[in-house]
């Protein structure tokens, strides 16, 4: 709109055009007040009955909640005004007027459950905390892109309709791809891997992955952003390096240029940027440590995959982010490469926050033959992932990398309670549309 004026920015002595939503009415007689709210903030509009025109009046305060209204006026000094100015209005326009019935209350007078929010995310995100939680969401995004680009990295992007899966066979969606059978991609595994035998040989990507998952949990999604870094010429230990520097660089970020978002969240005095490195536990100390909280009915022994109940247990002890390395090469997926020297140790890692596992990662098996035997290994056709194995013949670098949880970032950071809340239309067992 030409010659928008963000509440915000309104200063007395200005004549302004203000644009946004009509926030709150307060008629008491002889003077009413619209508060008129926009991205930036609100700002108290001022209406003396007996000294301006009829039309005004009544256009001004006879607004709907919710409906979007456009005000021309002069912007004076007022301390009794919720924000010290307030506009006196010369002309007033509803743009768009809202129905009296709205589904959820966008002052937050009246609270919402999860889903009403969820089907109404419109109206949700005219919510402040809401808003914040989307707002850190980019942020942190931006953060973390930024330093990919730091460390070299190109950012690519990869198909998600392919004719194989990498994570587990039963986590696939089908769908039909011109009569033949396809599946929305789980993660981008292959495909960075293959870019990093390119010339390109670092690189990242954020976007969607897609898993079947069929459980219903605060914390699993059926469509997930996943923050993927693949780099040739490294080994694990350099993956979780920028594992811990892309994490470091997003609590960052936000402390540096969220501090409004964090205070709306009430998590203004709390926040705090991991300053410490992240302990490396190996797999066999992680579960020594969880069997000695004793909180676990059953004791965890080798080979056994972590269950959700000793990760927090473990979470609890450690009390910050860490990383689990060296785990069984046999609850390790194919593309990940054994020690050296102890085939039954994989170069696999974890990185844990307390409440939750937010990446997996590792160096990967670069050699040809070791890389199909190990298709066969885990039940797979090596022959259906020909289009990967067979770049492997063509001078593939040693290489590591790891995939990261977008939402699962966020929602660790900001300590929300349900991983719904860290995307704006999720997808799970229940939820289709919108
Ligand atoms: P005015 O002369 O501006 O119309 P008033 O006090 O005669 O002011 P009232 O209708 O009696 O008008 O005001 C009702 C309440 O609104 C009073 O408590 C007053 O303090 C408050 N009020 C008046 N003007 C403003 C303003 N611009 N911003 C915030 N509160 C105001
Ligand atoms: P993994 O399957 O562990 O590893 O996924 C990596 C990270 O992605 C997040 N994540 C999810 N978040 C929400 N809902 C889901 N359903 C979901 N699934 C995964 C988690 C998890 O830690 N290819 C490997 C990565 C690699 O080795 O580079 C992979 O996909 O935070």
């Amino acid at each position: 709109m030409e010659n928008r004026t963000y509440t915000a920015d309104a200063e007395p002595g200005d004549d302004v055009t203000v644009a946004g939503w009509a926030h709150e009415l307060r008629d008491l007689g002889g003077i009413a007040f619209l508060i008129l709210r926009d991205k930036t903030g609100k700002i108290q509009v001022k209406f003396a009955k007996d000294e301006m025109d009829d039309d005004l009046v009544e256009t001004g305060t006879g607004v709907s909640r919710e409906s979007v209204v456009k005000v021309v006026g002069h912007v004076e000094e007022e301390p009794r005004a919720p924000t010290g100015v307030e506009v006196v209005p010369e002309s007033v326009e509803v743009v768009a007027p809202a129905d009296p019935e709205l589904p959820l209350d966008p002052s937050g007078k009246v609270g919402a459950e999860l889903p009403t929010r969820l089907d109404n995310r419109t109206l949700d995100l005219r919510r402040d905390e809401p808003k914040a939680v989307f707002e850190i969401r980019a942020e942190i995004l931006r953060a973390v892109r930024e330093y990919f680009r730091e460390v070299d990295a190109t950012e690519i992007n990869t198909p998600k309709i392919v004719a194989t899966g990498t994570e587990g066979g039963t986590e696939l969606f089908p769908i039909t791809y011109f009569g033949e059978e396809a599946f929305m991609n789980q993660s981008p595994q292959l495909f960075k891997q293959l870019m990093v035998g390119s010339g390109l040989e670092r690189v990242f990507e954020i976007g969607p992955i897609f898993r079947a998952e069929e459980h219903n949990t605060p914390r699993h999604l059926n469509e997930a952003t996943s923050i993927d870094f693949e780099s040739a010429f490294a080994d694990h230990r350099e993956a979780m390096d920028v594992c811990e520097g892309a994490v470091r660089a997003a609590y960052e970020a936000v402390a540096e240029n969220c501090a409004a978002e964090l205070e709306v969240l009430g998590l203004d005095d709390e926040f705090e940027v991991p300053e410490e490195a992240f302990p490396r536990l190996s797999y066999e100390e992680a579960i020594e440590r969880i069997n000695a909280t004793g909180e676990l009915d059953d004791q965890l022994v080798w080979g056994d995959d972590l269950p959700t109940e000793g990760e927090k247990a473990l979470g609890r002890d450690v009390g910050g982010h860490y990383f689990i390395t060296d785990w069984p090469s046999e609850i390790k997926p194919f593309y990940i490469k054994d020690h050296d020297d102890d085939s039954a140790l994989s170069t696999g890692f974890d990185m844990m926050h307390p409440r939750m596992e937010l990446v997996s990662g590792g160096q990967r098996e670069h050699r040809h033959d070791q890389l199909v035997a190990g298709f066969e290994q885990q039940g797979l056709d090596p022959e259906s992932f020909e289009y990967y194995t067979k770049m492997f013949r063509y001078g593939m670098p040693p290489h590591a990398g790891f995939g990261l949880g977008g939402e699962r970032l966020v929602m660790t950071m900001l300590g929300l309670d349900n991983i719904r809340e860290a995307v704006l239309f999720p997808r799970d067992r229940q939820r289709l549309s919108p």
